[in-house]
């Protein structure tokens, strides 16, 4: 333990990838924090069947490249605190707490329940889609976090987070940590390639969606069918181009520049070649990050070491939040059967 300020994120195991925006979006930004801050990272299993789940052999591999493409990206064991969710009973055992402070007017009005709800009908949805905001508050309250980083579609879960945890203050005593947001400058939000109103996802196949892991070729294919608009000037206007501009942003990052001085390199070539360029700046980066990925893959059983490691550090911090927690609500302490 430091006297580092806390940080804590989770990245779902919903694909069978990282795509390119929870790299430019999330994860780069995890691997610079791990400096300057008590860094804690977890693959958020509990949280990626609340859709749909998928078969448990699928959902089990896709835990291990998840956590094999974070350290792939830079997060190294020894500086930060990297560990798999459902790894900490703690997780469910704060989030029913906290459920139970919850008002159900007030888990009614979080915005991405009613948005994925609306999908299929709320009625056919699992209650674990309704609650889960709560036990992504367990998730951050947990680790007395100071900071999360998160984009703005996930700033009103923060703000339940807060509410909680000064709730249960209010009435049971300094138990939490109130977190607030951090926005990095690298909160960009990547969107979809062939549909640029749509963020891209990795749990949503489609062709507009470049997985890390993708071979060099479909990568290319696919940053070369990217939709775009028909004026042909290369300007980053997100409002009006918003296809273009998501590319210009992609090569901006991946090859070091800015959108601006992109502007002046590709200024009257067509967007043809500002496509190979992205491409290829891409291709520079996933390359290298897919073979190291690959690699650790090769080494499952320690892959899981790395991971039981991880969670033994992240349950000493966790494990004492909910043992304060319990105590405060009054819950009887398990007596220990040797005394
Ligand atoms: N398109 C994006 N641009 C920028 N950041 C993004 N993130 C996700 N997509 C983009 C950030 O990645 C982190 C981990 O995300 P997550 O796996 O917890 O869930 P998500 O935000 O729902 O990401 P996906 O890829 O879209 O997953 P699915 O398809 O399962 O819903 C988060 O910090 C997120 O902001």
């Amino acid at each position: 333990m430091t006297d580092d300020p806390r940080v804590l994120s989770g990245i779902q195991p919903s694909g069978e990838s990282m795509q390119l925006g929870n790299y430019l979006g999330a994860v780069r930004n995890w691997v610079t924090m791990q400096d300057g801050y008590e860094a804690y990272y977890c693959v958020v299993d509990l949280h990626s069947i609340t859709l749909e789940a998928p078969e448990p052999a699928v959902l089990t591999q896709r835990t291990r490249i998840v956590a094999a493409q974070l350290l792939a990206a830079g997060l190294d064991p020894d500086r930060c605190t990297l560990f798999v969710q459902s790894h900490l009973p703690e997780h469910p055992q704060l989030s029913w707490v906290l459920e139970c402070i919850t008002g159900f007017g007030e888990a009614s009005r979080m915005t991405q329940f009613k948005d994925k709800s609306a999908r299929a009908g709320a009625e056919r949805q699992g209650v674990g889609l309704f609650t889960y905001p709560i036990l992504q508050a367990a998730d951050i309250l947990l680790y007395q976090a100071n900071y999360v980083p998160i984009g703005e579609d996930q700033r009103q879960h923060l703000e339940l987070t807060r509410d909680l945890a000064k709730r249960f203050n209010a009435r049971y005593g300094q138990a939490f940590t109130i977190p607030d947001a951090h926005i990095g400058k690298d909160a960009a939000k990547i969107l979809d390639l062939q549909d640029p109103s749509a963020k891209m996802s990795k749990s949503r196949p489609s062709a507009g969606t470049v997985y890390l892991s993708e071979e060099p070729a479909a990568i290319t294919r696919k940053i070369k069918r990217a939709v775009t608009d028909a004026d042909g000037e290369i300007r980053y206007d997100p409002e009006h181009k918003p296809g273009l501009s998501n590319l210009m942003a992609i090569l901006a990052e991946f090859g070091s520049t800015n959108v601006q001085q992109i502007e002046k390199d590709f200024s009257g070539q067509g967007y043809g070649a500002l496509k190979a360029a992205t491409a290829d700046a891409v291709v520079e980066f996933a390359q290298p990050f897919a073979a190291r990925t690959k690699e650790l893959l090769t080494d499952p059983a320690e892959l899981d070491r790395i991971l039981a490691k991880g969670a033994a550090k992240a349950r000493q911090t966790a494990g004492r939040t909910v043992a304060d927690v319990y105590k405060r609500v009054g819950f009887l302490p398990p007596s220990n059967l040797e005394s």
